[in-house]
């Protein structure tokens, strides 16, 4: 496990990345989660316009030898070994507990987590939630579940029940990776969503190709009529922010503005971003 996991690392490609990802077995994800060797990450998301930090999306490590290493290979073996269920418990406990101690620093932002296809489907999953942001008094409506355009799909109905329960207990719904999943506004909006992601896909070709430009200017522009703010997700560069600002997109998150960090570094970012001048 531990070559394969590190002639991995380096690698970007997200998604074919899975297909040849070595699996890590049930006893050793059961292993890591006894030996605590997970951690979040968080990712600003700043307001396209001002730059100012309005939320962070939490970003699951796996601290190995030395390294954190991306959640492409845990978090699909935890799908299919059954092990979701656990792994995300956790890992939404150190976000929660991690998003306290933001508060206790001055900084009361969104916290984003991303919920995992399989997790969705258990029916106590809003209660859970809500008895688990309670224990940290954090307010409903600051925790932003993001759930990935394709999951969504795959089982409407499920998603349909347990998403609106969600939403009825506060939270606000995020569609990540908008673009990617072929899905109709006519199945989304069923849901009640309060944000869309577009997919970094979409964010960095559209510099250089006028066919993505315009799917995503219509998707913001569509986004705007449905009353859901908008994120560009993968912001590399400045030419990337101006054009996406210039379509109207209301947050974005790349690492123009930061890569994920732990939780300290960030309150230290945070920190000295505030005291220097725009
Ligand atoms: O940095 P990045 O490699 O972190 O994330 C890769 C993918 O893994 C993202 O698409 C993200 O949605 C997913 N991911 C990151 N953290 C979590 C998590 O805590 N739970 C779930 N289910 N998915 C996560
Ligand atoms: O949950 P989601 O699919 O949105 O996961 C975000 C993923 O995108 C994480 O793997 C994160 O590390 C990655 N990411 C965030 N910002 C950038 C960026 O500016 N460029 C690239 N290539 N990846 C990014
Ligand atoms: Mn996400």
């Amino acid at each position: 496990l531990a070559s394969q996991l590190s002639a991995s690392r380096d690698s970007h490609a997200r998604r074919p990345l899975q297909a040849v990802a070595p699996d890590i077995s049930p006893s050793e994800l059961l292993d890591g989660i006894r030996r605590d060797v997970f951690s979040m990450h968080f990712q600003p998301k700043v307001d396209a316009n001002t730059l100012r930090v309005v939320g962070v999306e939490a970003l699951a490590r796996w601290q190995h030898a030395g390294q954190s290493v991306r959640p492409d290979f845990f978090i699909g073996a935890a799908e299919r070994h059954g092990l979701i269920a656990p792994l995300s418990r956790m890992l939404l406990a150190k976000t929660l507990n991690d998003a306290s101690r933001l508060a206790e620093a001055g900084f009361p932002l969104f916290i984003a987590f991303n919920l995992s296809a399989s997790w969705l489907s258990d029916i106590h999953l809003p209660e859970f939630i809500l008895e688990s942001i309670q224990a940290v008094s954090l307010p409903a409506e600051r925790l932003i579940l993001e759930i990935t355009e394709t999951t969504i799909l795959s089982d409407l109905d499920t998603a349909m029940d347990v998403l609106t329960r969600q939403r009825l207990k506060g939270f606000k719904l995020s569609i990540d990776d908008f673009g990617t999943g072929y899905s109709s506004m006519e199945q989304l909006q069923r849901i009640p969503f309060s944000e869309l992601k577009l997919d970094r896909s979409f964010v960095q070709g559209a510099a250089d190709r006028p066919t993505v430009r315009a799917i995503l200017s219509a998707s913001i522009d569509m986004a705007r009529k449905l009353k859901l703010s908008t994120v560009a997700e993968g912001v590399e560069t400045q030419a990337e922010l101006d054009l996406v600002r210039g379509l109207g997109c209301d947050l974005v998150q790349g690492w123009l503005i930061a890569k994920a960090m732990p939780v300290a570094e960030l309150i230290d970012w945070l920190r000295s971003r505030a005291t220097q001048p725009t």
